[in-house]
């Protein structure tokens, strides 16, 4: 299991044992739960840049017996890229013909390979695709 802490909503952080926290909205991807006693702000699955880049979720701090009086509070978490995918070329298989009596150097086939890691590549948002590069 995946458990990261993030920094606790101190704002909303209460020792009343009848205050409790949850979530108030946000959360779509399902990366986080709040500790109903504490406030704490849990990821529950690893997080991935080329998936989405940020995420919010809103917390709320309520009166376990008037749960209808609360506030929350907006968390925006956003995510830093790190280098967790290979290249990977668009084809497998790349056949050329050359002709021969030709000197070197000289062009052969062109290969083209993407990174999702690639800053503008992959992630909610992020637009295109990742980054291609051609070998030739
Ligand atoms: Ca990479
Ligand atoms: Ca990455």
């Amino acid at each position: 299991m995946f458990f990261l802490f993030l920094p606790r909503l101190s704002a909303a952080r209460s020792t009343d044992a009848d205050v409790a926290f949850g979530v108030a909205g946000g959360n779509g991807l399902g990366w986080f739960s709040v500790r109903n006693d504490t406030g704490e702000v849990v990821v529950r699955r690893p997080m991935d840049f080329e998936t989405a880049r940020q995420e919010e979720v809103w917390v709320k701090v309520f009166h376990r017996r008037r749960p209808l009086f609360f506030s929350a509070a907006r968390l925006t978490v956003s995510l830093l890229n790190v280098n967790d995918n290979p290249p990977r070329f668009h084809e497998s298989l790349v056949r050329a013909s050359v002709q021969e009596e030709q000197y070197p150097p000289f062009y052969v086939a062109e290969v083209r390979a993407d990174d999702a890691d690639h800053e503008g590549g992959g992630g909610r948002g992020g637009g295109s695709a990742g980054r291609t590069v051609s070998y030739r």
